[in-house]
């Protein structure tokens, strides 16, 4: 279908997008459209594995669409559409699901997280989400999966089933690699530098939303949880929230973290974060006013994901003829 190397990546429509989503998994995105062939997702059947009103869900479903445009990525450069209307991704996880084990999927650190988070709702869906995603992936045949480092695993696992199939069948699909960002893979929590901060958090001071209004932002960084002492300066084990904000100020401003110690040195960290509230209120403005665009611009942002799902189906077809012929389903002529 190209010469080129495929990339593919998704995000689920479970809540607001954050900042982590954004340095972590979409910030590489924009530039690898410009080198790959570049197929990027709304991942909603993944949202579903917990609880969504539905509602809301069309709701975060059509902002993060607003979202991947907003922050750059652009349809004539990359496939942008929603899972559930290629239904390939479903019929694929199937077959997957059949060539996965019971253990491997034990072993998911965040079936184990999420599992204890919704101890009411633990369905099979939670479970078997992993052979969804590597559904999505290997679909496509994809080479490149750009993810934040809390998805390596499930990328690892990707490969194993597709390296499993391949040998059981032959050649099927190709065997993707996981690629992560070197700095800003993992972005931590402004209320808790010890673990990653993420959208289903207790608490809104846990994340910057691609969404927040400049002053909430300003309120959410000046109330983030800083570490002793008073020295602005880069040490993960010994001061894991000032060196988390400073991963998000190199990120935000392209300013290397030694630079910016430098420019804080003497200072304290009330003028640190009061820096690094403007630097995020800036970085963010613009893309909130795109945002802004194409959520207000409903039919434009329809027709952009019905051509991406049209254009994914295309592709998605023949890796999904070659896996029912291979395995030995199905007698119908089309
Ligand atoms: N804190 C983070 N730092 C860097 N990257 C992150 N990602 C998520 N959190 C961070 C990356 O963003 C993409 C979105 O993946 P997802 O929609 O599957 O969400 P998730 O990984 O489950 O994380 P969330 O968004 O915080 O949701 P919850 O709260 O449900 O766990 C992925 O590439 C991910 O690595």
């Amino acid at each position: 279908m190209t010469n080129k190397k495929i990339v593919f990546s998704g995000i689920q429509p479970s809540g607001v997008i954050h900042l982590g989503n954004y340095l972590g998994a979409i910030k590489q995105w924009i530039d690898l459209q410009d080198k790959y062939f570049s197929i990027f997702c709304i991942v909603d059947m993944h949202a579903i594995t917990v609880q969504q009103e539905p509602e809301e869900l069309q709701k975060n479903i059509r902002e993060l669409a607003a979202i991947y445009l907003a922050s750059g990525l652009d349809p004539k450069k990359a496939i942008i559409f929603v899972q559930s209307d290629v239904s390939a991704h479903t019929e694929l996880a199937w077959v997957l699901n059949c060539n996965t084990q019971m253990g491997e999927l034990e072993r998911m650190t965040q079936f184990k997280d999420k599992s204890q988070r919704h101890k009411q709702n633990i369905n099979a869906g939670l479970f078997t989400y992993p052979a969804l995603m590597a559904a999505d992936i290997l679909l496509y045949q994809t080479n490149k999966v750009p993810v934040g480092e809390d998805q390596r695993q499930h990328v690892e696992l990707t490969r194993d089933i597709a390296h499993r199939v391949n040998n059981k069948y032959g050649q099927v699909f190709e065997e993707p690699e996981a690629l992560l960002p070197e700095v800003g893979a993992r972005i931590m929590g402004l209320d808790d530098p010890t673990s990653k901060m993420s959208k289903s958090a207790s608490s809104g001071n846990n994340y910057i939303a691609m969404t927040d209004e400049p002053d909430k932002i300003r309120k959410k960084i000046m109330k983030a949880v800083t570490d002793s002492g008073s020295e602005v300066k880069f040490d993960e084990e010994k001061k894991p929230a000032i060196s988390n904000l400073l991963t998000i100020y190199s990120l935000v401003t392209e300013k290397n973290i030694k630079s910016l110690e430098k420019e804080y040195a003497g200072k304290g960290y009330g003028d640190f974060k009061k820096g690094l509230a403007e630097a995020v209120v800036e970085f963010i403005e613009p893309i909130q006013k795109k945002y802004k665009e194409y959520i207000d611009d409903q039919p434009k942002l329809e027709k952009i994901l019905t051509n991406g799902a049209k254009e994914a189906a295309k592709l998605a077809q023949p890796t999904m003829e070659n896996v029912r012929k291979v395995v030995g389903l199905g007698v119908a002529n089309d």
